[in-house]
């Protein structure tokens, strides 16, 4: 057993090291089982270092063959190794060469970090901390190398040799083996270091960079699947394109490669030149992939591509700054994907994503800062909090700075850390450079965990034609005021008022930077309703009282497409949590209208305004004794209602885009807004009556000419009960048998299955022949679904759904503690759950911690978790 509490590391400890690593030569010789690895390291005493310091080497399961330094075998009574590393007591004062020699067993690494095999595959994960398991080094991001990596195997096991850079050489080595040298001329950190070998099949495209370096681009993917990896070869291409447009970004070696492998704990990583992908992120035809697939790939191959320069040439200091790569890259790819697609439709989706897995860890025990200030285990901050808030303060700063001064502070923040390990400050003071202005109090939204709430009130004064809004922000930890901008306006009857004068107020955004103030419109001729945080200008919880007509004149006449989901959201919410007939009605109503006037005009968002919010947020809507039973009735009912109120819309919508979405499948997002439009129809005619939506989907399965409309039917009657539905399902099973991508979807969406037989369901779907414990993807797909996704049945009462977890967090951790901790998260609203429920989960972490030699993952998670309070 490691340890119950582990150890926190801190970022006030954070010292620079005491030697650096220029140079890394690296021999490796891939075996199934022994794997040999010889590197050679070209070290020196760091002279921001501590002086005089021992030299300890990172090191994680690893055998060491030999060690010797400037040629020389170092004496056993030199050095020490253990579990966490080797330690030379007494190096040299001066540069020197360390020749470490280690080996390694890929075939028996279920952990997959470090060099690990997936399907015969030899591929690599090193990022937070994996390149320890391959070799002994200083495995932090601050120390950076220039890497030179000679690849030797048995040419029929892996005829393809990939590394990080450029290719050098290649040839055979005797009878049956060969070897490839890759040259990666720019420093990294360990953590984007990578290899692949394995017999794979590839498509190739080049590129000429704005620059003009000749690029060739390439995919691989498993042999005779080469037909399913166009789509992610054109989106590197366009991700190129766009960087270089958009932020003047240009490749910098002369080959880019991505591989799919099928085995990945995550969905990919941007090693230097070398992508690694989970293969559900590269692989689609429109026989097996949806258009959320679609969208999924163009948007995971644009983020890798864009760490190139942020996260590659600019990496961060320590893992403390990871939103520095992380919340940047995903602004840049959520800019990218709004380009591509449509930008509000892409708004209204980045929201939805972070009000359903952010806020809910910003309110509960797994809180923390953007920038963390301690962590025991690195590789549980990959978080929504990271990533997707990091996100937001980025996108923030654009509003508060403009797009110009965004782009100059871009440019030199590029400049000004190229080549080095930066921090958030160093990102802040290319801001502060170009704009002259202090960041320090908007740097606090990196420092303040939680999510502030803000609450508006307004007053009209017809006298005076004057409307006053007062604002006023609030944090659920004490501390200083954040710098919250608010894009605002004001509606009117018909539309949105003009002519309105407002002090304060710059391109319709008001920036709160005290605890509250008022911001005063003048010429305001009739009685408006306020508009606020359009396109969500800040991550925040807006309290704002407004009645549903009011509400329904925003989702009417608001300028603003975001607020005019957001009203019919609002609207929604409120039904859910407070049932009113009566209110349901008018709201019925006036989405009648809305469909009538625009449905056709743009599908895609009428698709999102008939969305109702989800179970998981009207649960987090609620302040404490969540039921999970009441609030799944509460939206069926209201479901039902639209279903069966609309029903003639629905139809007409139905014949009107039925012949645009029989024609030949296309993956751009107008069609794809087709298709979400008429299936979220289908959906809701099967709420309202639930025969009838079972023979439409019957139908539709019959019909469709592509995943995603055949998915969504089979999604539909899914939650039917009855003989169509079992029959359906088995077809999707024998139908895709041979096809683990698609086989997971038909794993989730019976893990989805808001029914007390689900339980037996997944045990039975555990024995099949499909399903592995050891496929990352298939476990997420069956479990991870149900516990995020399945509120009712995880959060049974009975503590049956909290078991299966449970169970499969135990089992999991033996063998993969990143997957099993992160499936572990699932328990983090378990506090504000109703007392049966709640009783029903602590026993079962409980269970877990009893569980002997946890790993540092699932302990760090399960500490949190259980934490009081
Ligand atoms: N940087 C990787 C994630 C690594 C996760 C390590 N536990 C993928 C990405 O965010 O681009
Ligand atoms: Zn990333």
């Amino acid at each position: 057993m490691r340890t119950e509490t582990p150890p926190l590391v801190r970022l006030e400890n954070y010292r620079p090291s005491a030697f650096l690593i220029d140079r890394v030569d690296l021999d490796i010789r891939l075996d199934p089982h022994a794997t040999r690895i010889t590197a050679a390291l070209a070290l020196r005493p760091n002279p921001a270092g501590e002086d005089g310091a021992p030299l300890h080497l990172d090191g994680d399961d690893l055998t060491l063959v030999a060690l010797d330094l400037d040629g020389v075998p170092v004496p056993a009574g030199d050095m020490a190794v253990g579990p966490s590393g080797l330690t030379l007591h007494r190096p040299p004062r001066r540069p020197f060469v360390l020749r470490v020699v280690t080996e390694v067993d890929p075939t028996a690494n279920t952990r997959l970090m470090g060099l690990y095999r997936t399907e015969g595959v030899y591929c690599t994960q090193c990022e937070a901390d994996g390149f320890r398991r391959i070799t002994y080094f200083l495995d932090r991001p601050d120390v950076m190398a220039v890497y030179t990596t000679r690849i030797e195997a048995r040419r029929d096991e892996a005829p393809v040799l990939l590394g990080n850079g450029n290719p050098v050489e290649s040839g055979p080595v005797g009878e049956d083996r060969h070897y490839a040298v890759w040259h990666d001329p720019h420093p990294k950190p360990a953590y984007l270091f990578a290899i692949v070998g394995g017999r794979l099949g590839k498509v190739e495209a080049p590129f000429r960079t704005v620059e003009g370096r000749a690029v060739t681009c390439a995919v691989y993917v498993e042999p005779g699947k080469e037909d399913r990896a166009g789509y992610a070869l054109d989106a590197v291409i366009r991700s190129m394109e766009w960087d270089e447009r958009a932020f003047g970004r240009a490749y910098d070696l002369d080959v880019f490669n991505v591989v799919a492998v099928s085995a990945f704990n995550m969905g990919a990583m941007e090693n230097k030149g070398l992508n690694i992908f989970n293969d559900k992120y590269v692989l689609a035809v429109p026989e097996t992939a949806t258009d959320a697939d679609y969208a999924a790939i163009e948007a995971i191959i644009a983020h890798e591509y864009f760490h190139n320069w942020s996260g590659n040439r600019v990496t961060c200091r320590d893992w403390f700054q990871l939103c520095l790569k992380e919340g940047l890259t995903v602004f840049r790819d959520q800019e990218f994907s709004s380009d591509m697609r449509s930008r509000p439709v892409h708004r209204i989706g980045e929201v939805r994503s972070l009000r359903a897995r952010q806020f809910p860890e910003d309110a509960g025990p797994l809180r923390h800062p953007v920038r963390p200030t301690a962590y025991a285990e690195i590789n549980n901050f990959y978080t929504a909090t990271v990533y997707d808030k990091g996100a937001e303060i980025v996108r923030m700063l654009r509003t508060l700075v403009g797009g110009a001064a965004f782009r100059a502070g871009m440019d030199r923040y590029f400049a000004d850390n190229d080549g080095r390990a930066a921090t958030v400050e160093d990102f802040l003071a290319a801001f502060e450079a170009v704009t002259g202005r202090d960041l320090s109090a908007f740097a606090r939204w990196y420092e303040r965990p939680g999510t502030p709430r803000l609450s508006a009130t307004g007053a009209y004064d017809a006298a005076a034609s004057r409307y006053t809004l007062r604002l006023a922000q609030t944090l659920p930890v004490e501390g200083p005021p954040l710098v919250i901008p608010v894009a605002l306006g004001l509606v009117g009857a018909a539309g949105p008022l003009a002519g309105v004068a407002c002090a304060g107020v710059t391109d319709g955004v008001f920036v709160l930077d005290r605890a509250e103030a008022s911001v005063v419109f003048e010429n305001v001729t009739e009685e408006p309703v306020p508009s606020l945080l359009r396109d969500f200008s800040a991550p925040v919880r807006l309290d704002l009282a407004l009645s549903d007509a009011q509400r329904l004149r925003l989702l009417a006449h608001d300028s603003d497409p975001f607020n005019r989901w957001q009203a019919a959201q609002d609207v929604a919410l409120r039904l859910i949590l407070d049932p009113d007939p009566a209110r349901a009605g008018a709201f019925a109503e006036a989405l009648g209208t809305f469909l009538d006037g625009e449905a056709l005009a743009d599908p895609a968002f009428a698709a999102l305004v008939l969305a109702l919010p989800t179970e998981g947020e009207a649960a987090d809507a609620l302040p404490a004794d969540v039921d999970p039973d009441a609030i799944h009735r509460a939206r069926h009912a209201l479901r039902a209602h639209l279903g069966r109120t609309l029903r003639p819309r629905f139809e007409r919508i139905e014949a009107a885009l039925a012949p645009q979405v029989s024609a030949a499948y296309s993956p751009d997002a107008a069609s794809a807004g087709r298709r979400a439009l008429r299936n979220v129809a289908l959906d809701l005619i099967a709420a309202g009556d639930p025969g009838a939506g079972a023979a439409l989907a019957v139908r539709r399965l019959d019909e469709a000419g592509n995943m995603t409309d055949r998915l969504a039917a089979l999604a539909t009657i899914a939650q039917i009960p009855g003989e169509a539905r079992e029959a359906a399902l088995a077809a999707f099973g024998r139908r895709y048998a041979h096809e683990p991508l698609v086989l997971d979807k038909w794993f989730a969406i019976q893990a989805t299955i808001a029914e007390p037989g689900t339980l037996a369901r997944i045990e039975a779907l555990k024995a099949h022949p499909a399903f592995a414990m050891t496929n990352p993807n298939r476990v997420r797909a069956l479990i991870g679904s149900f516990s995020m996704a399945n509120p009712t049945q995880f959060a049974r009462a009975d503590g049956a759904g909290f078991a299966l977890v449970a169970e499969t967090v135990k089992t999991l951790d033996a063998a993969n503690p990143q997957v099993a901790a992160r499936l572990l998260t699932a328990f983090g609203s378990w506090r504000r759950l109703e007392k049966n429920r709640r009783v029903a989960a602590a026993e079962m972490l409980n269970r877990i911690k009893a569980v002997p030699g946890l790993s540092r993952d699932v302990a760090d998670i399960l500490s949190r978790t259980m934490k009081d309070g």
